[in-house]
Protein backbone atom coordinates (compact mmCIF):
# COMPACT_ATOMS: atom_id res chain seq x y z
CA UNK A 1 0.00 0.00 0.00
CA UNK A 2 1.25 3.27 -1.00
CA UNK A 3 1.08 6.11 0.95
CA UNK A 4 -0.37 8.95 -0.19
CA UNK A 5 0.69 11.63 1.90
CA UNK A 6 4.43 10.96 -0.25
CA UNK A 7 4.61 14.65 -2.52
CA UNK A 8 4.72 14.57 -6.28
CA UNK A 9 5.94 17.76 -8.76
CA UNK A 10 4.34 18.05 -11.77
CA UNK A 11 6.46 20.11 -14.44
CA UNK A 12 4.08 21.68 -17.06
CA UNK A 13 0.26 22.16 -16.66
CA UNK A 14 -1.02 22.71 -20.22
CA UNK A 15 -4.07 20.50 -20.72
CA UNK A 16 -2.88 17.44 -19.81
CA UNK A 17 -0.80 18.38 -16.90
CA UNK A 18 -3.43 19.96 -15.49
CA UNK A 19 -5.44 16.36 -15.68
CA UNK A 20 -2.53 14.59 -14.19
CA UNK A 21 -1.87 17.12 -11.00
CA UNK A 22 -5.92 17.26 -10.88
CA UNK A 23 -6.25 13.35 -10.40
CA UNK A 24 -3.07 13.33 -8.03
CA UNK A 25 -4.91 15.76 -5.77
CA UNK A 26 -8.13 13.75 -6.05
CA UNK A 27 -6.01 10.98 -4.43
CA UNK A 28 -5.13 13.42 -2.00
CA UNK A 29 -1.58 13.90 -2.50
CA UNK A 30 0.06 16.61 -1.73
CA UNK A 31 1.41 17.73 -5.65
CA UNK A 32 3.66 20.84 -6.46
CA UNK A 33 3.52 22.21 -9.53
CA UNK A 34 5.44 24.56 -11.94
CA UNK A 35 4.77 25.86 -15.73
CA UNK A 36 6.31 28.22 -17.63
CA UNK A 37 3.78 30.68 -17.68
CA UNK A 38 2.62 31.75 -14.92
CA UNK A 39 -1.54 31.80 -14.02
CA UNK A 40 -1.80 27.80 -16.17
CA UNK A 41 -1.87 26.46 -12.83
CA UNK A 42 -4.78 28.55 -10.90
CA UNK A 43 -6.92 25.86 -11.07
CA UNK A 44 -5.10 23.23 -9.30
CA UNK A 45 -3.95 26.23 -6.64
CA UNK A 46 -7.44 26.34 -5.64
CA UNK A 47 -7.78 22.74 -5.14
CA UNK A 48 -5.25 22.82 -2.85
CA UNK A 49 -1.64 22.82 -4.79
CA UNK A 50 1.06 24.30 -4.48
CA UNK A 51 2.43 26.29 -7.11
CA UNK A 52 6.68 26.88 -7.04
CA UNK A 53 8.04 29.69 -8.75
CA UNK A 54 11.12 27.78 -10.16
CA UNK A 55 11.91 24.21 -11.23
CA UNK A 56 14.33 23.62 -8.57
CA UNK A 57 11.70 24.75 -6.09
CA UNK A 58 9.27 22.29 -7.40
CA UNK A 59 11.60 19.84 -7.55
CA UNK A 60 12.98 20.39 -3.90
CA UNK A 61 9.57 19.61 -2.41
CA UNK A 62 10.39 16.11 -3.00
CA UNK A 63 9.23 12.96 -4.71
CA UNK A 64 8.98 11.61 -8.19
CA UNK A 65 9.17 14.72 -11.08
CA UNK A 66 6.21 14.08 -13.69
CA UNK A 67 6.84 16.24 -16.58
CA UNK A 68 4.89 16.74 -19.03
CA UNK A 69 5.14 19.19 -21.64
CA UNK A 70 4.78 20.32 -25.51
CA UNK A 71 7.80 17.88 -26.91
CA UNK A 72 11.48 17.11 -26.49
CA UNK A 73 12.99 20.25 -27.25
CA UNK A 74 11.05 21.95 -23.91
CA UNK A 75 11.66 18.92 -21.73
CA UNK A 76 15.48 19.34 -22.09
CA UNK A 77 14.84 23.55 -21.80
CA UNK A 78 13.08 22.69 -18.81
CA UNK A 79 15.31 19.89 -17.24
CA UNK A 80 18.99 20.94 -18.11
CA UNK A 81 19.12 23.63 -15.98
CA UNK A 82 17.85 21.15 -13.17
CA UNK A 83 19.87 18.87 -13.89
CA UNK A 84 21.63 19.61 -10.05
CA UNK A 85 18.39 19.71 -8.60
CA UNK A 86 17.16 16.76 -10.18
CA UNK A 87 20.24 14.42 -9.29
CA UNK A 88 19.32 11.31 -7.55
CA UNK A 89 15.77 11.66 -8.17
CA UNK A 90 13.12 10.35 -10.18
CA UNK A 91 11.82 11.54 -13.33
CA UNK A 92 8.56 10.03 -15.06
CA UNK A 93 8.39 11.89 -18.62
CA UNK A 94 5.05 12.04 -20.00
CA UNK A 95 5.93 14.78 -23.12
CA UNK A 96 5.02 12.76 -26.67
CA UNK A 97 8.46 11.87 -27.81
CA UNK A 98 10.19 9.76 -30.66
CA UNK A 99 11.42 6.88 -29.46
CA UNK A 100 15.35 7.94 -30.23
CA UNK A 101 14.62 11.40 -27.94
CA UNK A 102 13.35 9.19 -25.43
CA UNK A 103 16.73 7.18 -25.77
CA UNK A 104 18.27 10.20 -25.77
CA UNK A 105 16.80 11.38 -22.34
CA UNK A 106 16.97 8.58 -20.41
CA UNK A 107 20.87 8.62 -21.58
CA UNK A 108 21.17 12.32 -20.22
CA UNK A 109 19.20 11.08 -16.87
CA UNK A 110 21.78 8.46 -16.63
CA UNK A 111 25.02 10.65 -16.78
CA UNK A 112 23.24 12.61 -14.06
CA UNK A 113 22.12 10.15 -11.98
CA UNK A 114 18.64 10.63 -12.49
CA UNK A 115 16.24 7.83 -12.97
CA UNK A 116 14.28 7.97 -15.74
CA UNK A 117 10.95 6.44 -16.75
CA UNK A 118 9.15 7.15 -20.01
CA UNK A 119 5.06 7.34 -20.92
CA UNK A 120 3.22 7.47 -23.09
CA UNK A 121 -0.30 8.69 -22.12
CA UNK A 122 -2.94 6.86 -24.41
CA UNK A 123 -5.74 9.38 -23.98
CA UNK A 124 -6.99 12.89 -23.83
CA UNK A 125 -7.08 14.87 -20.76
CA UNK A 126 -10.49 14.53 -19.74
CA UNK A 127 -9.82 10.87 -19.98
CA UNK A 128 -7.21 10.67 -17.10
CA UNK A 129 -8.14 8.78 -13.61
CA UNK A 130 -10.89 7.40 -15.07
CA UNK A 131 -11.87 3.76 -17.47
CA UNK A 132 -10.50 3.32 -20.91
CA UNK A 133 -7.00 5.68 -20.28
CA UNK A 134 -4.02 3.67 -21.00
CA UNK A 135 -0.30 5.05 -20.39
CA UNK A 136 2.23 3.03 -21.76
CA UNK A 137 6.00 2.72 -20.05
CA UNK A 138 9.36 1.84 -20.67
CA UNK A 139 12.91 2.06 -18.61
CA UNK A 140 13.69 0.42 -15.47
CA UNK A 141 11.37 -1.80 -14.49
CA UNK A 142 12.31 -0.77 -10.87
CA UNK A 143 11.05 2.64 -10.92
CA UNK A 144 7.86 1.75 -12.32
CA UNK A 145 7.58 -0.76 -9.89
CA UNK A 146 8.24 1.77 -7.26
CA UNK A 147 5.70 4.05 -8.33
CA UNK A 148 3.21 2.14 -10.03
CA UNK A 149 0.27 2.97 -7.24
CA UNK A 150 0.62 6.49 -8.15
CA UNK A 151 0.75 5.83 -12.22
CA UNK A 152 -2.35 3.75 -11.63
CA UNK A 153 -4.25 6.88 -10.70
CA UNK A 154 -3.97 8.44 -14.26
CA UNK A 155 -5.06 5.70 -16.21
CA UNK A 156 -4.38 1.56 -16.91
CA UNK A 157 -0.55 1.68 -16.34
CA UNK A 158 1.23 -0.98 -18.90
CA UNK A 159 5.76 -2.26 -18.70
CA UNK A 160 6.89 -2.29 -22.40
CA UNK A 161 10.56 -2.93 -21.17
CA UNK A 162 14.00 -1.37 -20.13
CA UNK A 163 14.62 0.38 -23.31
CA UNK A 164 13.09 3.68 -22.81
CA UNK A 165 12.26 3.95 -26.30
CA UNK A 166 9.69 1.21 -26.58
CA UNK A 167 6.48 3.12 -25.00
CA UNK A 168 7.07 6.15 -27.70
CA UNK A 169 7.28 3.36 -30.31
CA UNK A 170 4.23 2.02 -29.55
CA UNK A 171 2.04 5.03 -28.92
CA UNK A 172 3.11 6.69 -31.93
CA UNK A 173 2.82 3.52 -33.70
CA UNK A 174 -0.79 3.11 -32.66
CA UNK A 175 -1.01 6.74 -33.12
CA UNK A 176 0.11 5.76 -36.98
CA UNK A 177 -2.67 3.71 -37.60
CA UNK A 178 -5.38 5.87 -35.77
CA UNK A 179 -5.01 8.37 -38.09
CA UNK A 180 -4.31 6.95 -41.61
CA UNK A 181 -7.90 4.93 -40.22
CA UNK A 182 -9.74 8.62 -39.33
CA UNK A 183 -8.36 9.54 -42.98
CA UNK A 184 -9.91 6.52 -44.72
CA UNK A 185 -13.27 7.79 -42.50
CA UNK A 186 -13.03 11.10 -43.69
CA UNK A 187 -12.07 10.25 -47.14
CA UNK A 188 -15.23 7.81 -47.18
CA UNK A 189 -17.43 10.86 -45.83
CA UNK A 190 -16.43 13.53 -48.55
CA UNK A 191 -17.40 11.07 -51.24
CA UNK A 192 -20.77 10.56 -49.71
CA UNK A 193 -21.36 14.07 -48.60
CA UNK A 194 -20.14 15.35 -52.30
CA UNK A 195 -23.34 13.48 -53.36
CA UNK A 196 -25.61 15.36 -50.48
CA UNK A 197 -26.06 11.87 -48.43
CA UNK A 198 -26.11 12.32 -45.00
CA UNK A 199 -22.73 11.94 -42.78
CA UNK A 200 -24.37 10.83 -39.85
CA UNK A 201 -26.00 7.77 -41.65
CA UNK A 202 -22.53 7.01 -43.22
CA UNK A 203 -20.83 6.98 -39.73
CA UNK A 204 -23.18 4.79 -38.32
CA UNK A 205 -22.71 2.16 -41.61
CA UNK A 206 -18.85 2.47 -41.05
CA UNK A 207 -18.56 2.09 -37.63
CA UNK A 208 -19.18 -1.40 -37.28
CA UNK A 209 -17.77 -2.02 -40.88
CA UNK A 210 -14.60 -0.94 -39.80
CA UNK A 211 -14.93 -2.85 -36.39
CA UNK A 212 -15.53 -5.52 -37.91
CA UNK A 213 -12.52 -5.06 -40.28
CA UNK A 214 -10.29 -5.16 -37.52
CA UNK A 215 -10.98 -8.99 -36.82
CA UNK A 216 -8.46 -9.72 -39.73
CA UNK A 217 -5.16 -7.90 -37.33
CA UNK A 218 -4.47 -11.18 -36.01
CA UNK A 219 -4.21 -13.09 -38.97
CA UNK A 220 -2.63 -10.28 -41.07
CA UNK A 221 0.00 -9.86 -37.72
CA UNK A 222 0.54 -13.86 -38.35
CA UNK A 223 1.87 -13.40 -41.94
CA UNK A 224 3.64 -10.28 -41.32
CA UNK A 225 5.67 -12.50 -38.12
CA UNK A 226 5.88 -15.30 -40.51
CA UNK A 227 7.41 -13.36 -43.45
CA UNK A 228 5.37 -15.58 -46.08
CA UNK A 229 2.36 -14.05 -48.13
CA UNK A 230 1.89 -16.45 -50.57
CA UNK A 231 -1.33 -17.75 -51.70
CA UNK A 232 -3.87 -15.39 -50.23
CA UNK A 233 -7.39 -15.18 -50.68
CA UNK A 234 -7.09 -11.40 -52.10
CA UNK A 235 -3.65 -10.81 -53.44
CA UNK A 236 -2.55 -7.55 -54.63
CA UNK A 237 -3.36 -8.38 -58.20
CA UNK A 238 -6.85 -8.47 -56.68
CA UNK A 239 -6.73 -5.87 -54.59
CA UNK A 240 -5.27 -2.95 -57.59
CA UNK A 241 -7.99 -2.75 -59.58
CA UNK A 242 -10.43 -2.79 -56.78
CA UNK A 243 -8.39 0.09 -55.16
CA UNK A 244 -8.28 2.15 -58.96
CA UNK A 245 -12.43 1.76 -59.26
CA UNK A 246 -12.44 3.79 -55.86
CA UNK A 247 -9.80 6.35 -57.04
CA UNK A 248 -11.93 6.78 -59.70
CA UNK A 249 -15.19 6.96 -58.24
CA UNK A 250 -13.94 9.08 -55.75
CA UNK A 251 -12.45 11.66 -58.94
CA UNK A 252 -16.10 11.08 -60.26
CA UNK A 253 -17.60 12.86 -57.08
CA UNK A 254 -14.99 15.54 -57.15
CA UNK A 255 -13.10 14.40 -54.32
CA UNK A 256 -9.24 13.79 -54.63
CA UNK A 257 -8.65 10.36 -54.01
CA UNK A 258 -5.26 10.93 -52.22
CA UNK A 259 -5.70 8.59 -49.36
CA UNK A 260 -6.33 5.66 -51.56
CA UNK A 261 -3.69 7.09 -54.10
CA UNK A 262 -1.05 6.57 -51.20
CA UNK A 263 -1.86 2.75 -50.40
CA UNK A 264 -2.38 2.35 -54.79
CA UNK A 265 0.80 3.15 -55.13
CA UNK A 266 2.33 0.79 -52.16
CA UNK A 267 0.78 -2.09 -54.13
CA UNK A 268 1.77 -1.07 -57.57
CA UNK A 269 5.41 -0.90 -56.33
CA UNK A 270 5.08 -4.47 -54.59
CA UNK A 271 3.29 -6.12 -58.11
CA UNK A 272 5.76 -4.06 -60.04
CA UNK A 273 8.84 -5.97 -57.99
CA UNK A 274 7.22 -9.06 -59.05
CA UNK A 275 5.15 -9.64 -55.68
CA UNK A 276 1.57 -9.46 -57.45
CA UNK A 277 0.53 -12.76 -56.53
CA UNK A 278 1.43 -11.88 -52.67
CA UNK A 279 -1.02 -10.19 -49.82
CA UNK A 280 -1.68 -6.94 -49.08
CA UNK A 281 0.71 -7.00 -46.20
CA UNK A 282 3.50 -7.47 -48.35
CA UNK A 283 3.77 -4.00 -48.42
CA UNK A 284 5.32 -3.68 -45.44
CA UNK A 285 8.77 -4.54 -47.15
CA UNK A 286 7.96 -1.28 -49.60
CA UNK A 287 7.57 0.55 -46.03
CA UNK A 288 11.02 -0.81 -44.06
CA UNK A 289 12.67 -0.02 -47.79
CA UNK A 290 11.72 3.49 -47.91
CA UNK A 291 13.22 3.32 -43.94
CA UNK A 292 16.35 1.65 -45.00
CA UNK A 293 16.56 4.64 -47.51
CA UNK A 294 16.29 6.97 -45.32
N1 LIG B 1 -3.77 16.73 -24.92
C1 LIG B 1 -3.86 15.52 -25.45
O1 LIG B 1 -4.95 15.06 -25.80
C2 LIG B 1 -2.63 14.65 -25.69
C3 LIG B 1 -2.88 13.20 -25.40
C4 LIG B 1 -1.68 12.33 -25.62
C5 LIG B 1 -0.42 12.93 -25.01
N2 LIG B 1 -0.28 14.32 -25.29
C6 LIG B 1 1.04 14.88 -24.99
O2 LIG B 1 1.10 15.53 -23.72
C7 LIG B 1 2.04 16.59 -23.79
C8 LIG B 1 1.40 17.87 -23.26
O3 LIG B 1 0.24 18.10 -24.01
P1 LIG B 1 -0.81 19.21 -23.56
O4 LIG B 1 -2.12 18.79 -24.13
O5 LIG B 1 -0.73 19.43 -22.12
O6 LIG B 1 -0.27 20.49 -24.37
P2 LIG B 1 -0.46 22.03 -24.03
O7 LIG B 1 -1.76 22.29 -23.37
O8 LIG B 1 -0.16 22.74 -25.30
O9 LIG B 1 0.69 22.33 -22.96
C9 LIG B 1 2.05 22.33 -23.32
C10 LIG B 1 2.88 22.54 -22.10
O10 LIG B 1 4.26 22.62 -22.48
C11 LIG B 1 4.79 23.86 -22.02
N3 LIG B 1 5.86 24.31 -22.88
C12 LIG B 1 5.86 24.36 -24.22
N4 LIG B 1 7.05 24.79 -24.66
C13 LIG B 1 7.81 25.03 -23.58
C14 LIG B 1 9.14 25.47 -23.39
N5 LIG B 1 9.95 25.76 -24.42
N6 LIG B 1 9.59 25.60 -22.13
C15 LIG B 1 8.78 25.28 -21.08
N7 LIG B 1 7.52 24.86 -21.18
C16 LIG B 1 7.04 24.71 -22.42
C17 LIG B 1 3.59 24.79 -21.98
O11 LIG B 1 3.91 25.86 -21.15
P3 LIG B 1 3.17 27.31 -21.37
O12 LIG B 1 3.00 27.49 -22.86
O13 LIG B 1 1.86 27.21 -20.64
O14 LIG B 1 4.11 28.27 -20.77
C18 LIG B 1 2.54 23.85 -21.39
O15 LIG B 1 2.72 23.69 -20.02
C19 LIG B 1 2.46 16.72 -25.25
O16 LIG B 1 3.71 16.10 -25.44
C20 LIG B 1 1.37 15.97 -25.99
O17 LIG B 1 1.82 15.41 -27.21
C21 LIG B 1 -1.42 15.15 -24.95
Amino acid sequence: MTDTRLPVAVLGTGAMGRALAGALLDDGRPVTVWNRTPGRAAGLLARGATGAATVPEAVAAGGPVIVCLLDHASVHAILDPAAGALRGRTVVNLTTTTPAEARELASWSAERSIRYLDGAIMATPPMIGGPGAQILYSGPRAVFDAHRDLLDRWAASSYHGDDAGRASLLDLALLAAMYTMLTGFLHGAAMVRSAGLDTAGFAERAAPFLAAMTGTFGSSAAVLDSGDHSGPEQSLEWTAPALDTIARASREQGVDPAPVDLLRALVRQQIDAGHGADDLGRIVEGLRAERSAA
